[in-house]
């Protein structure tokens, strides 16, 4: 019922009347009046007018269930919001909840983890307060070896979401057109390093994470973990030189559930471009305009070998297409590190 309240005064233009909300679900006075006292108590700023009814004024930067599920869409492939104060890795209990029988389009989310992992056992640094850490669990109907392109396509749906919300809130939240186009242009950097990095300047402010459990021709399911760091301003010593922030890049103090709420959006939409064929031929295009890689000199180390190539862009399987300096040589990459 929070969800419903929630979205009715998020989507009300002006009041909304306490006798409105009441009639529209079905429920007691008392029932809504109890559900605006714990948004209160959970940071929501409301103004109430007798004879009007409520308004929401502030929004807090939380990642509750209700908080996103009341900005997902009805065709959203991300159906349900699992929220922890703390846990050791999204991705462990997208995993475990897999394994018991949860359904697919249920995304696990939290405000901190204390086992984040990155790919190859790496860690993943995720302090409270000021990133998104979560999991998307999904069954789809696909074959083993077509499930990491689903990196590819979280990877676009992430980067897309960024640039949206940060110019969105630019607008709401500066007021200076000077600060706003700042953010405008800055923003435009933000861009995919293959295969599972988005990087801001070439600054990495999020890494993606597929696990699967599958059968030699099924997938069970997978689970796509993302880590990125939107509002934070101070990183650990391991990733200082490298890291950064939506913030700190692009001076935007976003909230999180806006991107999270468009990433479900936009994952659905480029999801069902590529379930249509099972392969990102109908995303390729898109992909190598976000691509950072495109048209560049890149660092290639695989399983011991490191070279350098001039970058194209990917295939329809999601492999990144090189032509390698020293022997010119044409070459298609699965997997690999690729620094630019
Ligand atoms: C990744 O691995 O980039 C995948 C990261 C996936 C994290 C998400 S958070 C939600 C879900 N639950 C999990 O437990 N994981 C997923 P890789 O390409 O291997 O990069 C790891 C490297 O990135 C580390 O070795 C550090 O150098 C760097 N790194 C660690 N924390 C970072 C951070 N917060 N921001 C930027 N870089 C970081």
């Amino acid at each position: 019922m929070k969800t419903k309240i929630l979205k009715i005064l998020r989507n009300a233009d002006g009041f909304v009347s306490g006798q409105a909300i009441c009639e529209s679900l079905g429920v007691s006075r008392t029932a809504v009046w109890k559900v605006i006292n714990q948004l209160k108590e959970e940071g929501y700023e409301f103004d109430a007018v007798s004879n009007k009814g409520y308004r929401i004024v502030n929004y807090p930067d939380i990642l509750t269930k209700s908080e996103i599920e009341s900005q997902l869409d009805k065709n959203d492939i991300i159906k349900k919001i699992v929220f922890f104060d703390e846990t050791d890795s999204t991705n462990n209990r997208a995993k475990k909840a897999a394994e018991e029988g949860e359904e697919s389009g249920t995304l696990f989310i939290t405000e901190c983890q204390t086992g984040g992992r990155g790919r190859r056992g790496r860690n993943w640094v995720s302090p409270p307060g000021s990133g998104i850490w979560m999991t998307l669990l999904i069954r789809p109907d696909i074959r083993p070896d077509e499930a990491s392109m689903l990196t590819i396509v979280a990877a676009m749906a992430v980067s897309s979401a960024i640039t949206k919300v940060t110019k969105y809130d630019a607008k709401a939240i500066l007021s200076d057109e000077k600060d706003i186009s700042f953010a405008d242009n800055k923003i435009e950097q933000c861009k995919i390093k293959w295969p599972n990095d988005i990087v801001l300047d070439k600054k990495k402010i999020c890494g993606i994470l597929t696990e699967m459990s599958a059968e030699p021709e099924h997938v069970n399911y997978v689970v796509t973990g993302i880590g990125i760091n939107v509002n934070t301003t101070e990183f650990a010593d391991e990733i200082k030189d490298m890291a950064s922030s939506i913030f700190v890049q692009t001076g935007v103090r976003i909230k999180r559930s806006h991107v999270v709420a468009q990433f479900a959006h936009d994952f659905t939409e480029y999801f069902n471009r590529f379930i249509k064929t099972q392969d990102l031929s109908l995303l390729v295009d898109d992909y190598n305009k976000m691509l950072i890689n495109a048209g560049k000199t890149v660092r290639i180390e695989e399983r011991g070998d490191a070279y350098t190539a001039e970058a194209y862009g990917i295939d329809n399987e999601g492999r990144l297409i090189v032509k390698v300096d020293d022997t010119g040589e044409e070459k298609k990459i699965i997997a690999g590190e690729v620094s630019v």
